[in-house]
């Protein structure tokens, strides 16, 4: 199985780089950030609670986030892998992919790291929220959103250096050459 964890800050291109990979590998793709929209969207109750971190730009607490995951990926079975899209974001949730990857016999391939300068992951972002809505898309959540990447989720990027799954990718340019490089560094794990 070809597990790929797609690792950046906001706005760095995680989401846009997971629709070419998804085509490429024959992969499921686990967005957290796109299940949470959609339970808020439904109104159910795990939306209502999330709606009030991800309006303010902080992470969903990881004992929700990392139940939802379980679920999410049973319903994923009949693929080549799966693409991890905004998950893990913190060292808690780290630990637990790796605990449920191994108890189906199954590991990290790789963790791509896009890598963008802040100033452009605002003008993005910003961008973004002006065509979508998207309610976390202004300038005051985005800088909440900068911050808990700096502060909660980048030290991810040690451990996964540490264990030889990193792949930095300078994450600027057309979608088309960023996607060239990530998929030459998922070719060699495959
Ligand atoms: P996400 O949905 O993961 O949102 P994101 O970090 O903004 O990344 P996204 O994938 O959407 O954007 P992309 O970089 O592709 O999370 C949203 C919120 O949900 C979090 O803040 C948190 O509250 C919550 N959440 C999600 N997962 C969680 C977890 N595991 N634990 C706790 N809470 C969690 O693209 C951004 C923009 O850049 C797009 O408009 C795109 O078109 C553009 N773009 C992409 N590539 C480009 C390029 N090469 N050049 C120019 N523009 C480009």
């Amino acid at each position: 199985m070809l597990n790929i964890i797609i690792f950046g800050a906001p706005g760095s291109g995680k989401g846009t780089q997971s629709e070419n990979l998804i085509t490429r590998y024959n992969l499921a793709h686990i967005s957290t950030g796109d299940v949470l929209r959609a339970e808020i969207k439904n109104g159910t109750e795990l939306g209502k609670l999330a709606e009030e971190y991800i309006s303010k730009g902080q992470l969903v607490p990881d004992d929700v986030v990392i139940g939802m995951l379980a679920n999410v990926l049973d319903s994923k079975k009949d693929k080549a892998g799966v693409i991890f899209d905004g998950f893990p974001r913190t060292i808690a949730q780290g630990e637990a992919l790796e605990k449920i990857l191994k108890e189906r016999g199954e590991e990290i391939s790789i963790v791509i790291n896009l890598d963008v300068e802040e100033p452009e992951l605002i003008d993005r972002l910003i961008k973004r929220g002006q065509q979508s809505g998207r309610s976390d898309d202004n300038l005051e959540t985005i800088k909440s959103r900068l911050d808990v990447y700096k502060n909660q989720t980048s030290p991810l990027k040690d451990h996964y250096m540490n264990s030889g799954k990193l792949a930095t990718i300078k994450g600027v340019g057309t979608i088309d050459q960023i996607f060239d490089l990530i998929a030459e560094a998922v070719d060699k794990v495959k």
